[in-house]
């Protein structure tokens, strides 16, 4: 009999169906997400294997600073599910700010893979370790061009040192060259402190000073401010040293090994001491899909898709299994994973008072423009 149900046409039904499983809500998300993350920070498939296994389509797009992230997260409606702040002192400031969801972890099946040195690492920006997990850890040193540094310093050039660079008289020597620094104050002002044999956390107003002045120094010998591109500068010998995050100089190295170019690139640690970060997934108050970015984010706690995802891109990850997957030719190597004896010489950033986040944001804008 022809009820006034059967009436409707069979596409009302398909769309009321696709309603009430996409539509978001306790039904479920529609089949989407929106990744933001730092360029050179996954690996090549992670995303097609991602949608494959799930469906779901994502939309992915990078940045290369915290600062260019936190100007979308404060601004709000950034549409983004998930996105990848550094520990401290951003996602702190960005918590304290109201930000982040809080972790739903009973919907992460793979927390129990992470590392409990490194979560207590980051409790100190993420109580309880509340909002984020941790992806991938970085430290901030010095890249460069051994056969250029060579030619230009001489044999006993000092690569181990921030002396390197901060040495008004290296410097001039290698401009030629090409310097590069990370464009961001968090990262060099703490390695310039380090090389004064100041507290690189120190925010004496003072110090930032006398660090300003260091950078001043050598500004005239600075080619570039930029926090990605010298991955393929370094690689192709365009830059001879670069004040950049680990992985990135590695993945250098490797391209130009790779290239047969006759490039060889290092990477050092700086005896006087070096930042390490933390860099942690989140997922935004204002997220549109939620749920999903808690599949992704179950995804990337994998063992073996943490595993592929650092030996792409020669970053070490906090998750215990995941690292045991590592290649060994990551892993074995000192330059990806340091020994103790070096990691004994990382600092870790602690969130700074906006008066002298201000103060040193102003000095960076004024050395840069070269003023
Ligand atoms: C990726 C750089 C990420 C390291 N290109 C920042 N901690």
């Amino acid at each position: 009999m022809a009820g006034p149900m059967t009436m409707l046409p069979p596409r009302f039904w398909m769309t009321l169906l696709a309603a009430v499983l996409m539509g978001g809500g306790a039904f479920g998300e529609e089949p989407v997400l929106h990744v933001y993350n730092w360029s050179d920070y996954i690996a090549p498939d992670t995303i097609g294997k991602f949608e494959r296994e799930t469906g779901i389509k994502v939309t992915y797009d990078v940045y290369d600073s915290n600062e260019v992230l936190e100007a979308k997260l404060f601004a709000g409606g950034s549409g983004y599910d998930v996105v990848v702040p550094s520990a401290s002192p951003f996602m702190a400031r960005q918590i304290a700010a109201k930000v982040y969801l809080p972790l739903d972890k009973s919907s992460l099946s793979g927390w129990k893979n992470l590392d409990p040195r490194i979560l207590d690492l980051v409790a100190a920006a993420d109580p309880g370790n509340a909002h984020g997990v941790p992806y991938l850890w970085s430290v901030t040193g010095l890249g460069y061009n051994n056969a250029m540094v060579r030619k230009a310093l001489g044999g006993d050039a000092p690569v181990d040192s921030w002396a390197l660079l901060f040495d008004p008289a290296n410097a001039r020597k290698l401009a030629p060259c090409g310097i590069s620094l990370l464009d961001t104050p968090q990262e060099v002002v703490p390695a310039t402190l380090a090389y004064l044999g100041l507290d690189p956390k120190s925010r004496d107003l003072g110090d930032l000073d006398k660090a300003i002045a260091a950078l001043e120094k050598i500004r005239p010998y600075i080619r570039k401010f930029h926090s990605s591109q010298y991955i393929n500068d370094l690689a192709n010998g365009d830059l001879c040293l670069s004040v950049g995050y680990s992985g990135d100089v590695i993945m250098a190295r490797n391209r130009a090994r790779d290239a047969h170019n006759n490039v060889e690139i290092g990477f050092r640690v700086p005896k006087e001491g070096a930042q390490m970060s933390v860099d942690m997934l989140g997922i935004p108050a204002d997220a549109p899909h939620p749920r999903n970015a808690l599949r992704y984010i179950d995804y990337l706690l994998r063992p073996g898709a943490i595993a592929d995802i650092s030996d792409a891109v020669s970053y070490p990850n906090p998750n215990i299994p995941g690292t045991a997957l590592v290649a060994l030719a990551i892993r074995d190597d000192p330059a990806i994973y340091p020994p103790s004896e070096v990691r004994r010489r990382f600092f870790v950033d602690l969130p700074a008072p906006p008066d002298y986040e201000r103060a040193r944001t102003r000095a960076w804008t004024r050395l840069k423009s070269g003023e």
